[in-house]
């Protein structure tokens, strides 16, 4: 029976940089979760008898609020619900399974690569009709919803069955169990040489994709061990946990450690990968190589016609602000559209859906083209397979050649984890009040908070970092990030072009050595937040 449930508002449920992420202690709070997916349905017009798809990257609390979502689903009039076996999809999956079902929209549980466990963080995002997370205007209007909400509708039935594939009903609404893999990788096999991948495996070509036990195992283990005749074991790591085995599932070099050793190290396979908690991220790393998310979407730009679905070229390229200049490099000798965007995949919708561009990508090592509206790590793992598949060279070769021809951006980020919100505050105000006096210091030639104007819809987001451009080109930028979960955390991004590829072998902390000190002492990083190193360096 549906029923209304009268609840409270609360006034912390602002979605920040990509959903709404909180620790499962507080989504497990009386009416939290509940009231958050009822703000949601609030600010949405028009759903009625139509479809919503369901899934989560299965960290902890994922199968309970799955059954709440269905649940408030069917009480609120959706027609049908598309939800991932066992509660399951990756991020890009159920973009995917949104967009090819013609679904209204979406309800994505993750909170991505941060930890999970009954200790760990929790999150609920909403995707629109074109499979991409709804812009600043809706989730601002939910925010709105979610202070003033009252009472929430829900249905007293009994939790679905969701270990089995099929459809059953919930008070007239259809629940279909689907495969969270099997569309997924149909739209891989149209875009991408999977006979040539396999013939470059096939002669010997070695790899490891680590899923960091979070969702993209099982993606992993069909795609490159069963269609592309990777031998098993080919995927470490490969069983989702709620826990995630206790491990933060982040791709980089700290968190994915032992595959990066064993690959950089090079006694390992050829070419090495990994995905975070929820399959949107991607780390690429070859013999004695890693290639930064920067890099990556540069070279990606540059040889995507290797790939079957992108073969006509590309329409352009888009990358966030903080991530480095090396696509706009490419775009530049293309002749294609090149656009920098505020930090969150949602900004890079509007450019995908009006086709202004093909590829996008952000320094926090996320990929993506317009085959969904999420960035895309499986996919990152087969272009760059599509790629090596074409070019018959190693990862390090490539990459070398790509930095002769178009010059090396030395590129670091710096992560200040969990420093006092006030601290973190006053730092970036303190920078901001500053900047015009900052023009002229040390050849600065441009020192402003970063706005945005889209394109296509006109709006404008102000404050979303910090950007100090030096003559020679080299940038520093400061914003505290938007998807913690406790305190704040200061990123601070440095960057340096070196066109004399006689100086491409550097350490990027070495070659960006001055740059680093500069950051530190121009914003008063230790003296405001205690902190004499960053937590985190990538
Ligand atoms: C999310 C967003 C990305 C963003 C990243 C880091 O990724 O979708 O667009 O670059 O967070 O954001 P921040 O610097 O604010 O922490 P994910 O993979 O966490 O969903």
């Amino acid at each position: 029976m549906i029923k209304t449930v009268a609840t409270t508002p609360f006034q912390d449920q602002r979605p920040g940089t990509s959903g709404l992420r909180k620790k499962v202690t507080v989504f497990q709070g009386a009416n939290y979760t509940e009231n958050f997916i009822q703000s949601i349905f609030n600010v949405l017009e028009g759903f009625a008898g139509k479809t919503l798809v369901i899934g989560g990257d299965g960290r902890f609390y994922n199968d309970r609020v799955v059954q709440i979502a269905i649940r408030m689903a069917a009480a609120n009039g959706f027609g049908r619900v598309i939800v991932g076996q066992g509660g399951l999809l990756s991020t890009p999956a159920a973009s995917n399974v949104i967009r090819k079902n013609g679904a209204f929209g979406g309800i994505i549980l993750s909170a991505s690569h941060n930890p999970g466990g009954p200790d760990g963080d929790f999150g609920i995002k909403y995707n629109a009709s074109n499979g991409g997370p709804a812009p600043e205007k809706i989730t601002e209007a939910i925010f709105a919803q979610s202070k003033a909400l009252a009472s929430y509708k829900t249905t007293d039935t009994a939790d679905i069955d969701l270990a089995r594939l099929g459809a059953t009903k919930v008070e007239g609404m259809s629940v279909e169990v689907i495969d969270p893999v099997a569309d997924y990788a149909t739209l891989m096999q149209g875009l991408f040489d999977f006979d040539l991948i396999r013939s470059l495996i096939k002669s010997g070509f070695s790899m490891k994709f680590d899923g960091m036990s979070a969702i993209t195992g099982p993606y992993g283990s069909r795609i490159f061990e069963d269609l592309l005749g990777a031998p098993k074991g080919t995927v470490m790591n490969g069983t989702p946990l709620p826990d995630f085995g206790g491990h933060h599932p982040d791709p980089n070099l700290v968190h994915a450690k032992e595959l990066c050793d064993l690959v950089i190290g090079g006694k390992g396979p050829d070419f090495g990968a990994a995905s975070d908690g929820d399959g949107d991220r991607n780390l690429i790393v070859g013999k004695g190589i890693y290639v930064t998310p920067s890099d990556s979407l540069a070279i990606i730009a540059a040889n995507a016609a290797l790939a079957p679905g992108y073969a006509k070229g590309i329409a352009g390229v888009a990358r966030s602000m903080p991530t480095s200049c090396a696509a706009d490099r490419v775009a530049q000798k293309l002749g294609i559209n090149q656009f920098e965007t505020p930090t969150g995949w949602k900004f890079f919708g509007n450019l995908l859906d009006a086709g202004k561009v093909t590829v996008c990508g952000e320094e926090s090592f996320g990929t993506g083209s317009n085959h969904v509206r999420e960035k895309d790590g499986v996919w990152a793992v087969l272009m760059w397979l599509n790629i090596l598949a074409r070019r018959k060279e190693s990862v390090a070769s490539i990459v070398t050649k790509h930095w002769a021809e178009y010059g090396r951006n030395y590129y670091t980020r710096h992560d200040y984890e969990e420093v006092a919100s006030d601290a973190a505050n006053a730092l970036v105000n303190g920078l901001r009040a500053r900047l015009p006096s900052l023009v002229g210091q040390n050849n600065i030639v441009k020192a402003d908070d970063f706005a945005y104007d889209d394109p296509v819809d006109g709006s404008r987001t102000t404050g979303q970092g910090i950007r100090l451009i030096f003559a020679n080109g080299a940038r520093i930028i400061y914003r505290l990030s938007g998807t913690g979960t406790s305190g704040a955390t200061l990123r601070v991004y440095i960057e340096d072009y070196q066109p004399d590829s006689a100086r491409h072998n550097l350490d990027p902390q070495v070659a960006l050595a001055s740059l680093i000190t500069y950051a530190r002492s121009v914003a008063d990083i230790e003296k405001l937040t205690g902190r004499a190193e960053p937590t985190v360096i990538t």
